[in-house]
């Protein structure tokens, strides 16, 4: 039994004589230099947010490098206008078949998302309709004054800064117009109708999405 003894005395020895040095050590600091020390768990720390700080600059550096291939791309691929009259930034397209206001407002917005009923905003934009309303007597564009009367807006609810109306109009006539139609018979200018009649009409989107 004795000789079971010593190896563990001597093993419980040799186990006690690792563990001092690290108890003097936090003995140590603790007596000597305590704040210092505990800096140094503070350095760890800060070690740590600059390794997350290079880490994140590398990132962000890396982002604007993935998205450079895309944006030449989208920048050279505006959508097409088979068909229509495009200006500068804007495609204007005939419908395919008269309809009610409300109607051809859902239809022009199956072009795309953002396409709507025209929307006119220049002199330049006006000159697309005489020809896609060529010999068409009555054919729907976005303004109206549903949301409140005598305040027409286009059908994406920005204000009109660029206005055609025919002399006299808009006047609401018979209480009941508020929707907007460019007239071939007069110089394609503007006027004030009731939503339920059956146009033709014309949508315009942005070239560019
Ligand atoms: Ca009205
Ligand atoms: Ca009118």
């Amino acid at each position: 039994m004795v000789s079971m003894r010593r190896p563990l005395l001597a093993l419980a020895l040799a186990l006690a004589a690792l563990s001092l040095p690290a108890c003097k050590a936090s003995l140590g600091d603790g007596d000597g230099q305590p704040i210092e020390d505990g800096d140094g768990d503070t350095d760890t720390t800060d070690s740590d947010d600059t390794a997350d700080g290079a880490i994140d600059a590398g990132i962000d550096a890396a982002q604007p490098d993935a998205a450079e291939p895309d944006a030449p791309v989208d920048a050279a691929m505006p959508r097409p206008c088979v068909g229509g009259q495009q200006t500068l930034t804007t495609c204007f397209m005939k419908g395919a078949a008269p309809a009610t206001w409300a109607n051809a407002r859902a239809a022009c917005a199956m072009i795309y998302p953002d396409a709507q009923l025209a929307k006119i905003t220049s002199a330049e934009d006006q000159s697309t309709l005489p020809i896609l309303a060529a010999n068409i007597v009555n054919t729907w564009i976005g303004a109206n004054d549903l949301a409140a009367e005598g305040t027409f807006v286009w059908s994406d609810t920005t204000p009109l800064t660029y206005t055609n109306w025919n002399a006299g109009e808009p006047n609401n006539g018979s209480g009941g117009e508020d929707c907007t139609i460019t007239a071939g018979d007069r110089n394609y200018e503007w006027d004030d109708r009731p939503c339920t009649s059956n146009y033709q009409y014309i949508c315009s989107y942005p070239l560019l999405p």
